[in-house]
């Protein structure tokens, strides 16, 4: 069964995709196995977060996007994450309108993703559908999430190309524009150009911009590694000595007019950043990073749910009372577990 959903992903029926993204959102038995019938498919997509405060406009500049790549003759898959639950369902149906226009169109496919059930971040179905969506063979992966929280870190975990989307009018300029977001920035999108307000929205980015931007990317993973006490990626030595500076476009991503949208301009920028990645050497040590990343993350959860399997829920009510009593500190209660399924040492 889960076999013959593969083969049909990759001989190209969306119907086939529909259902297996389908069953990976639900965690339904057999996806483990697609997945990795699917993995040595992929790795040929190009993946691009487009990521930003809600009402920045993305869902319509991802709509204006994928006809750029369409003619370009480049299938495009998208997937726009929400974070909200399905039921409270408004972004996903105001999404699914505003890229109808890309329904007829069997170079694209669209998905809409929430992130329930997720450890923080981006679900890990997320992830999965990126990847079912390039063993599809997807040219273009536009991966559209909101800007809240943890998410905006993760997408460039798994995005190429990261561009950040701000508009006017969404606060007062440098107090919208938050830091943290502004790292994670390959490309900047001022969206919504034609409104008041624009170019101080520009100018307040430049000013950041101009604060400096050397290898953000790398230096997040490693502080990434650090938070989860993970070894140093042993490439990381070996980053190349080149600096990006993340161009700033602005774009009115509802114009028809391609002369006055930018959306040709971003395309071109997004292309550069491309070159500029691979040209330096940074492609490969990026993706050398995410791996060591998932692998050590996937091994952390597998090793919790063995041990956790293992130990007797018996066991660790009487560590609790324990440590309630103050005869083992929290520290010791580890250990006393750990020692409990002959872990400890
Ligand atoms: N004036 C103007 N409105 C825009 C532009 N881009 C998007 N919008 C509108 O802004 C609203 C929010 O857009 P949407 O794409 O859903 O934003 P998202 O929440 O970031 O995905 C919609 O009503 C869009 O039509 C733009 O460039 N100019
Ligand atoms: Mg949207």
């Amino acid at each position: 069964m889960t076999a013959e959903l593969v083969d049909a992903v990759l001989a190209g029926s969306r119907r086939a995709l529909a259902r297996l993204l389908t069953r990976i959102e639900n965690g339904e038995p057999g996806t483990q196995e697609a997945l990795a019938d699917l993995f040595p498919h992929t790795g040929h997509a190009t993946v691009i977060g487009i990521t930003g405060a809600p009402g920045t406009g993305k869902s319509t500049l991802v709509n204006a996007l994928a006809g750029a790549f369409r003619a370009e003759d480049r299938t495009v898959g998208i997937i726009a994450v929400d974070p909200t639950s399905p039921f409270s369902g408004g972004a996903i149906l105001g999404d699914r309108i505003r890229m109808q226009d890309r329904s007829g169109d069997p170079g694209v496919f669209i998905r809409s993703m929430a992130t329930r059930g997720s450890l923080g971040g981006l679900a890990r179905a997320v992830w999965d559908a990126i990847r079912v969506m390039d063993a599809a063979g997807f040219d273009v992966i536009l991966v559209e999430t909101v800007g809240a929280g943890q998410s905006e870190v993760d997408i460039v975990r798994v995005a190429h190309t990261t561009v950040v989307v701000e508009a006017p009018g969404l606060g007062d300029d440098v107090q919208a524009i938050k830091a943290g977001i502004l790292e994670i920035a390959d490309v900047l999108v001022v969206n919504k150009a034609d409104r008041g307000g624009a170019s101080s929205t520009v100018r307040a980015l430049k000013a950041m911009l101009e604060l400096g931007h050397p290898l953000a990317r790398s230096r997040l993973m490693g502080q990434y590694e650090a938070a989860h006490h993970l070894a140093a990626s042993p490439v990381a030595a070996d980053i190349p000595d080149a600096t990006w500076v993340p161009p700033l476009i602005q774009t009115i991503a509802t114009s028809e007019d391609s002369g006055k949208s930018g959306i040709t301009e971003l395309v071109h920028a997004i292309a550069s950043h491309k070159r500029f990645l691979v040209d330096s050497g940074l492609m490969a040590v990026l993706e050398a990073q995410r791996i060591q990343l998932e692998v050590y993350e996937r091994l952390q959860s597998e090793l919790m749910r063995r041990f956790i399997h293992a130990l007797p829920a018996e066991r660790v009510q009487t560590v609790v009372m324990q440590v309630r009593a103050r005869t083992l500190d929290p520290q010791q209660a580890v250990f006393a577990l750990l020692d409990t399924v002959g872990e400890g040492n």
